[in-house]
């Protein structure tokens, strides 16, 4: 069967409507492709399939994935005749054993062709893309049966794939047309719709990073742990979302640097089991200068361990972290059980927790799902937890802060994987609540002065979020 004709039958099997459809979106459209008929037909599935087989015929890839639920029909049926394998992108994670999101036999680096029944705005390719990539497979190419040009092929030429579709929707209508199956009133309203309804590369990334205009006052109201007060009020009494990580190793230079950028931050960050003269009297001194200069001593101990160590090391001598440390942070690889044990050392009331759910270097094992997991056990304990350490995934709740490393105005990244992020993009495009810059401050030659820079760019960049810059 010739394109033209398999047009013809796919409108008399009801595949191709005309009329007036309410869209998810709740858009009223004047067609509707409803691919989904064709498992009712396995004689159009194969020659639709050919069809599709058609537009890879040339290409070297090891594997065919269709978007799930309307394309997997698809994608078998090309497996099947053409003797390529094929994975599948779950829709959910399964709860229980691997949470694997795509299942089959593939090896890293592999290529894969993914497959579509339609390209509208590109969106749910791309979340396929993603799992897929995420799991190690190669895509180069994208292909679907009909491209309803509204703006998904040059998004998705945009993310760097080649997209190839059998038909356009314009094509379809033509063919119908000519063969009259469609007035010539149903043909010009239907080329309107789509001239009038693109879904640009633009409004698509505006739309998937939708950052909310979340303002520090708004996660006061809705922060259910005391300690994140505190940290607001500070916050704009100093107009500041600074937070500098003073990876210095010793007493001298810690207080130094401490006072130095006291006025511009609102919480100092230590690693204190790295400054090698560590005694009581520092803390005592720490002490001084956060109030002095009233900000949040930060203790970035990172607790991983099974809930009875960490417990232990939160609360033990030397460090006596729980004595002193406003905010400590903890992974939560252990699971949820870690933060319920340090909750039952019962010194949380004066100590914040922060979650770590993802991190900064190049190749972190923080996948998606385990920051997805990180996030979910952070709301669960609000009471104790201040917020989370994350990159571009804040917690759904907004009394949540998101604390974000890796900031620096002037590098990109170091020698042992870190990556750095400018503070502009951190707020205004990942919506971060508060930056951690290390290196960035410590080592330039005036760190107080560094300080009051990070300081002003940083502000500016949560009020040009907000809208008020
Ligand atoms: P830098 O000098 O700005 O690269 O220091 C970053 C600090 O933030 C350093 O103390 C790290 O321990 C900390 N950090 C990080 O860089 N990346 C992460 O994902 C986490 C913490 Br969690």
């Amino acid at each position: 069967m010739d394109k033209e004709q398999l047009v013809l039958k796919l409108f008399e099997l009801g595949v191709l409507q005309f009329g007036q459809f309410t869209l998810k979106s709740g858009l009223s459209s004047p067609f509707y492709l409803d691919f989904r008929r064709i498992i009712a037909y396995p004689d159009t599935l194969r020659d639709i399939s050919e069809q599709l087989w058609k537009l890879i015929e040339d290409l070297e890839f090891d594997h065919l994935c269709g978007v799930p639920y309307a394309a997997l029909s698809l994608s078998s049926t090309m497996s099947m005749m053409h003797g390529k394998p094929m994975v599948i992108k779950r829709k959910e994670a399964k709860e229980h054993g691997t949470k694997k999101l795509v299942e089959g036999i593939f090896h890293q680096g592999q290529k894969c062709v993914v497959i579509d029944d339609v390209i509208s705005s590109g969106i749910s390719m791309i979340e396929t893309l993603e799992a897929v990539e995420e799991a190690g497979l190669v895509v180069e190419h994208v292909i679907a049966i009909v491209d309803r040009m509204q703006g998904g092929v040059a998004t998705l030429e945009k993310g760097g794939y080649q997209a190839r579709s059998v038909y356009t929707i314009e094509e379809i209508l033509e063919v119908l047309y000519k063969h009259n199956k469609l007035d010539k009133d149903a043909h010009d309203r239907t080329l309107e719709f789509i001239r009038y309804n693109q879904i640009g590369y633009d409004k698509l990334r505006l739309q998937r990073t939708a950052v909310p205009k979340l303002s520090y006052s708004t996660i006061k109201v809705n922060a259910v742990n005391n300690i994140t007060k505190r940290l607001v009020d500070i916050m704009e009494s100093k107009q500041t979302n600074l937070c500098v990580s003073a990876d210095v190793n010793s007493k001298v230079e810690l207080l130094k640097l401490a006072d130095q950028v006291g006025p511009y931050i609102c919480a100092l960050k230590t690693h204190i089991d790295t400054v090698g003269d560590f005694d009581a009297d520092l803390i005592v001194l720490l002490k001084n200068l956060s109030k002095k200069h009233n900000f949040l001593l930060f203790e970035d101990r990172k607790f991983a361990d099974i809930g009875h160590i960490a417990m232990q090391q939160f609360t033990s001598p030397p460090l006596n972290i729980a004595d002193w440390a406003d905010l400590v942070t903890v992974h939560v690889v252990a699971g949820s059980s870690s933060i319920d044990a340090l909750r039952s050392t019962g010194k949380l009331n004066n100590t914040g927790l922060i979650v770590v759910a993802q991190m900064s270097t190049e190749d972190t094992l923080t996948s998606r799902d385990y920051t997805k997991s990180a996030l979910e056990i952070a709301q669960k304990h609000q009471d104790v937890v201040v917020g989370i350490v994350g990159q571009n995934k804040r917690p759904r709740d907004a009394g949540l802060m998101m604390l974000t490393p890796g900031i620096s105005l002037s590098e990109t990244g170091d020698a042992h994987g870190q990556v750095y992020n400018t503070p502009q993009e951190a707020f205004e495009e990942r919506g971060i609540d508060i930056m951690i810059v290390g290196r960035g401050i410590y080592k330039a030659e005036n760190p107080g002065a560094k300080a009051a820079e990070y300081r002003q760019i940083g502000w500016q960049s949560y009020l040009k979020r907000l809208g008020l810059a």
